[in-house]
């Protein structure tokens, strides 16, 4: 079960083509009679991620300097005929059902209603939203501001919202008195915001694209390029064709990494033709990360102890720190612990060590099946320190890349939206703004919703997302939410945190990012920040979905001034009518970073604000690069036993998070309702269960508080021993809100104890 060569997989009921093939473009025209697109989509669809155009609202991946004829991947073209859609979610369609109606949609049918098109009130003695007008609504919700404790309140931002955006809002959060920041990016890399930190002070990724050009081997550990970034197919591809290794580490054999063929090329379209991505794909049990990378450090120091020179010891003497304790602690470890904990053997550990000693430049790239554990922070620790120990950091071709989910969510922390006051330059912002910033740490998402719970938090704000589908526990929050005195929602398409109302709720509708924002100087441009810390700038052409839309940044100046005392040198009518402006206080506050913002945001392949760890300047506490140790009793991961298993919650080919644009989970070969609970065959029948099963799964955290998903059907997949799989968001109802990473807060969605029932 663990080796790569690729045979179709017989547990996957159908399988049409491989990701970036024909499959894509099918189902992208698939979708777009689905959901109706307005006219002259193809055309904004060309102009998407080039300069002048506008960047994707789909994922964060890099945008190349010389784009391809067509920069947009199958999911990326989903997400603009999304937004772009002919459906309008007015007064009159909202008029129909109230909100206890409206709670009990699924949420595609939600979203389905199409593009909001004008401000709503929610009127509890009806239970329906009304139509209001923007300055009402701001007065109303300035008024209450006003009378409520900033500190009880939340400003929840998604990571969609531009540059100019979040820094208006971080800015608007400090001036009311709060650091209660928390950002989608709680739930996703906040992992990596403070372990790559701690590790190598900075927060951030240190390769940038070259580097796929030049790198000789790629360690990857829980991303699903095909799904969520599939434009980072196109280098893995070139990487591969230059020879490059690849290496995959991931409890599902996720298509994209097997094997991949490009759109852009008609060779590989015509011929059918397609290129293997990974050399070796091991199939780790969930968790069992820490263990895997140990297995192959313990090789290497065996390795290196046989022959020399397998270490960099210049490096490590030069450049890191604690070295020692780390290699003593690998050095005790046993065989029999890794291959339990990880699920793979000895041997497939040790060819990959081999090749990794063989190798001049790697990259270690992850995602969420690293970052969403109970270990989390340890787990990027470990990838960490493998790289160290042959000084693959800060040197072209080689370095730690985290893959970045929604498309300006690193931005938005680059510019302020955070919870932790010591990441921004509040002394800065007290000069610019002449005010007194807040200092006290604020609210992650975890600990937001735990506020609702306890009813410390009486208003949440939220600048785009679907924070009560989002996050974990979202059965007790939904009845908490009725507790809150404010619910403000900037958003595009009606979801589930858009029901779960009180009178005082507010509904905004936006600009998307590729729709034209006028303003008194003129038709604006905003920007985004990638996973590589490049920034680029963005401009909508498309007529708004409705005259009654305004702009992000327009919509939060609004609300700002409504609730703020006058201050001189906070100009909200001004930066609003040139975001130009906006841009000299982002440069005034970041000037390291941001140098000459107005002049390069449209740099081809944007402009790189740099990362001082590529450079191999350590901002850590010992001003080195750390070696870090995994502590604790289950330091290299939990296997769970017995009659319990360890759910692991998964984003389809056919969603962007809560939006699901259709059911069919195509690189997976899945066509369903999505209440599936994917779990091996022989498991399957060892449990004494059967295929197509009707199964309830039931927590097995011990917290006293049940938690139940029933309707799930049971469904034959390759995956290992101990593990199961299920939808996210569905799913979450099943993840407890104090299960998370204990350096970050950040969720434990990849890593939930569960034990499976008998419908
Ligand atoms: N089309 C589309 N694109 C997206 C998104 C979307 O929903 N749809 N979401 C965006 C966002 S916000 C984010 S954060 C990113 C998310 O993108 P990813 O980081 O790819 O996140 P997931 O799809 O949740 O899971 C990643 C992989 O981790 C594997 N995995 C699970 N547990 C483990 C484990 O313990 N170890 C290892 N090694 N692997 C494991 C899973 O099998 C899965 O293949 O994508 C962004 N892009
Ligand atoms: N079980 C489980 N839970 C998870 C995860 C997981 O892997 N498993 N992943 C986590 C991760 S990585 C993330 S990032 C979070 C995602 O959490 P969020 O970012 O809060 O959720 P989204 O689903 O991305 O938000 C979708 C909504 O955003 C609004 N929207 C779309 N475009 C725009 C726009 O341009 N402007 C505005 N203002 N609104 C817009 C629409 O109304 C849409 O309904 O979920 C987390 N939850
Ligand atoms: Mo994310």
């Amino acid at each position: 079960m663990s080796h790569s060569e690729t045979e179709q997989d017989p547990t996957t009921p159908f399988y049409d083509h491989p990701t970036g093939g024909w499959g894509s473009i099918k189902s992208v025209a698939r979708h777009m009679g689905m959901d109706k697109p307005a006219v002259g989509v193809l055309e904004t669809l060309m102009k998407q991620n080039k300069p002048k155009g506008h960047m994707c609202t789909s994922c964060a991946w890099a945008k190349p300097a010389s784009p391809h004829l067509a920069e947009f991947c199958e999911n990326g073209a989903k997400a603009t005929i999304w937004d772009h859609t002919r459906e309008r979610c007015g007064p009159d369609v909202l008029s129909r059902y109230t909100a206890t109606e409206l709670r009990m949609w699924r949420d595609y049918d939600l979203e389905m209603l199409g593009r909001l098109t004008h401000p709503m009130r929610f009127d509890a003695s009806t239970d329906r939203y009304v139509e209001t007008t923007w300055d009402a609504a701001f007065q109303a919700i300035g008024a209450k501001l006003r009378t409520l404790d900033p500190k009880s309140t939340v400003f929840y931002a998604s990571g969609r919202a531009s540059l100019e955006t979040s820094y208006l809002w971080a800015l608007f959060g400090r001036l009311y008195g709060h650091n209660n920041l928390p950002d989608s990016s709680n739930m996703c890399h906040e992992t990596t915001s403070v372990a790559l930190k701690q590790k190598i002070g900075a927060p951030v990724g240190t390769c940038i694209l070259d580097d796929f050009e030049h790198c000789d081997m790629i360690l990857f550990f829980g991303q699903n390029t095909g799904s969520n970034s599939p434009r980072f197919l196109h280098p893995l591809q070139e990487a591969r064709k230059r020879g490059c290794k690849i290496v995959t580490f991931n409890p599902i054999r996720e298509r994209g990494l097997v094997e991949f063929a490009n759109p852009q090329s008609p060779a590989e379209m015509l011929g059918g033709k397609t290129t293997k991505i990974s050399d070796i794909y091991l199939q780790v049990k969930p968790g069992g990360d820490i263990a895997a990378i140990a297995g192959m450090v313990k090789h290497l120091l065996a390795l290196d102890e046989e022959r020399g020179e397998v270490l960099d010891r210049a490096f490590i003497a030069q450049h890191t720190h604690d070295f020692a304790n780390f290699e003593t602690w690998a050095r005790n470890l046993g065989w029999d612990e890794i291959e339990h904990t990880s699920g793979l053997t000895r041997a497939d550990l040790t060819e990959v060590a081999e090749m990794y000693a063989r190798s001049q430049r790697v990259i270690g790239v992850y995602g969420m099946g690293l970052t969403q554990h109970v270990h989390g922070a340890d787990s990027i620790g470990m990838l960490v320190n493998l790289l160290l120990m042959r000084g693959n950091i800060g040197r072209l071709g080689a370095g730690i890349c985290p893959v970045r989910g929604h498309s300006n969510v690193q931005g938005q922390r680059t510019v302020g939206v955070s919870e932790k006051p010591e990441l921004v330059p509040l002394d800065r912002l007290a000069e610019i703004f002449d005010f007194q910033p807040p200092r006290d740490t604020g609210v992650t998402t975890v600990e937001a919703a735990q506020g609702i719970i306890d009813g410390d938090i009486k208003a949440f704000l939220s600048l785009g997302g679907n924070f009560a589908r989002a996050i974990p526990d979202q059965g007790r929050t939904d009845a908490a939410w009725a507790g809150l005195e404010l619910n403000v929602q900037i958003a595009t398409r009606l979801n589930r945190s858009h029901t779960l109302v009180v009178d005082g709720a507010w509904l905004l509708p936006c600009l998307v990012r590729g729709e034209e924002d006028m303003q008194a100087s003129g038709p604006q441009a905003v920007t985004i920040e990638d996973t590589m810390s490049h920034i680029h700038g963005s401009i909508g052409r498309r007529k708004p979905a409705s005259p009654l839309l305004l702009s992000e940044p327009a919509i939060v100046a609004g609300i700002a001034k409504a609730t703020l005392d006058p201050n001189p040198n906070v100009r909200w009518d001004d930066w609003i009518g040139n975001y130009a402006l906006i841009r000299d206080l982002i440069e005034e506050t970041y000037p390291d970073q941001f140098r000459a913002f107005n002049d390069r945001m449209f740099e081809p392949g944007g402009f790189y604000r740099g990362n001082t760890a590529r450079d191999r300047n350590w901002k850590t506490e010992s001003g080195k690069a750390e070696f870090t140790t995994p502590v604790g009793p289950s330091s290299l991961g939990q296997v769970p036993g017995g009659d319990v298993y360890t759910l692991v919650t998964l984003r389809s080919n056919d969603q962007f998070n809560t939006t699901i644009y259709g059911y069919r989970d195509r690189l997976r070969g899945l066509d369903t309702d999505r209440m599936i609970v994917m779990m091996a065959p022989d498991e399957i029948t060892a449990a004494g269960f059967r295929d197509g099963q009707g199964v309830t799964l039931v927590s097995a955290h011990q917290d006293g508080t049940t938690r139940r998903l029933e309707g799930l059907r049971l469904m034959a997949y390759d995956l290992p021993q101990g593990c199961v799989g299920a939808y996210y968001p569905e799913a979450n109802v099943l993840v407890p809100l104090d299960l998370y990473d204990t350096a970050s807060k950040t969720p434990a969605f990849k890593g939930v104890p569960v034990r499976i029932e008998a419908a």
